[in-house]
């Protein structure tokens, strides 16, 4: 199985940086120059600075606008870097990861992810984004609303993450963002490191790529850990990964048409009638009722991992708390726009030109 994580914008890059620690295929794309510098596992000549010519290298302060022509003008240059690195093997996965709410990621993103579905049309395109915090107001929230809809259009699956769900405690944003990424890039490497290797009953490539081929609906990835002396019931360990606090999107399991579990853990732990009962329960609550099931029994861990994968999700709150503020902003923005040019045209109505008042100033 082949993937290959391309970040775009500062949170994109944080994060493709981070799958480059732990051995994934990376690149890099930002018009933020000190922003690429600022990465530190992707090699210098994985990371490419587009819109040059628009900014000066000094990104793009959160207009997708900005972030889009940056990616147009530059998707050639952009486009051979990929190449080159896709070489002569198949990709399954273009994995694009991004901030749903800046200017370089949300703009740049979606032109992105149409180039590629063009040039490699049997490999997927998965989107991973990270949703803005309440916090940071209505422009991410925007930002992240049309980025969405263009998605959706081109992307497989979106693997669309909760920053609000996820950031816990009293940790600073920095401290917060850092580990979110890392939980990001824990869980998905967790799951792409289970396909394609040998176990009980195994995931391959083709499993989650059926699995994540859900014309651009929202996928999450859910997860849950325990050391195996201290695990009481495992198929309650099982069940935890696809509930609420296991997953890192507000969404609704039962909207989800597939899923994928992969169980990892010492072999006297993992019991089939636990493993049997909770995936039933999982098969009966998502409406796809369709199931991929990967065991991995390791005598060399101490420890049960399992990572679920949903999607085809058409049903998240935290989605559709970000849709209605857009538009609920956009129609008030629309109105007050509206109410602004029919008041300045009412107010300056009937008012003279300077010839009506100074006549014959000049002649002819
Ligand atoms: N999870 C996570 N989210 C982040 C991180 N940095 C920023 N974000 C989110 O991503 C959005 C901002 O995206 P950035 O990646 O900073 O913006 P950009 O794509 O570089 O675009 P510009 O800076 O406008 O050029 C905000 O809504 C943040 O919530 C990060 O390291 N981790
Ligand atoms: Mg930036």
């Amino acid at each position: 199985m082949r993937a290959i994580i391309i970040g775009v914008g500062q949170c994109g890059t944080k994060i493709a940086d981070l799958f480059s620690l732990v051995d994934f295929e990376a690149l890099a794309i930002n018009t933020s120059r000190g922003d690429l510098e600022y990465l530190k596992h992707i090699p210098s000549d994985r990371r490419i600075l587009i819109g040059e010519s628009l900014t000066g290298g000094k990104g793009v302060n959160a207009n997708p606008v900005l972030g889009r022509e940056a990616m147009r003008r530059d998707l050639p240059m952009v486009m051979r870097k990929i190449n080159s690195m896709v070489g002569y093997e198949d990709v399954d996965i273009f994995f694009l990861t991004f901030g749903f709410g800046g200017g370089t990621g949300a703009g740049g993103t979606p032109l992105l992810a149409e180039a590629l579905k063009e040039e490699y049309p049997d490999s997927l395109v998965v989107a991973i984004g990270a949703l803005p915090l309440k916090e940071e107001g209505i422009r991410p929230t925007i930002n992240a609303a049309i980025t969405i809809d263009k998605l959706s259009k081109v992307a497989d699956s979106i693997i669309a993450i909760d920053n609000n769900k996820l950031k816990e405690g009293d940790l600073d944003i920095s401290q917060a963002y850092e580990r979110i990424n890392y939980t990001i890039v824990e869980r998905i490497a967790s799951l792409l490191a289970l396909i394609d290797i040998p176990g009980e009953q195994t995931l391959d490539a083709s499993d989650l790529k059926f699995v994540l081929k859900a014309f651009g609906s929202f996928a999450t990835v859910g997860y849950a850990k325990a050391r195996a002396d201290q695990i009481k019931s495992l198929s309650k360990l099982i069940v935890k990964s696809f509930e609420s606090e296991g997953l890192y999107l507000e969404a609704n399991v039962e909207s989800a048409l597939y899923g994928l579990v992969a169980i990892h853990g010492p072999p006297e732990v993992l019991k089939a009638k636990d493993i049997f009962e909770a995936l039933d329960e999982l098969t009966d609550r998502i409406k796809g009722k369709q199931i991929f099931r990967g065991f991995y029994p390791d005598p060399r861990t101490r420890e049960v991992e399992v990572v679920t994968l949903l999607s085809g999700i058409y049903d998240s709150e935290s989605i559709e708390g970000i849709i209605r503020t857009a538009k609920e902003y956009a129609s008030s923005f629309m109105r007050a726009k509206a109410e602004a040019e029919s008041k300045k045209k009412e107010l300056l109505e009937g008012l003279p030109d300077f010839d009506d008042i100074y006549p014959g100033e000049v002649d002819g």
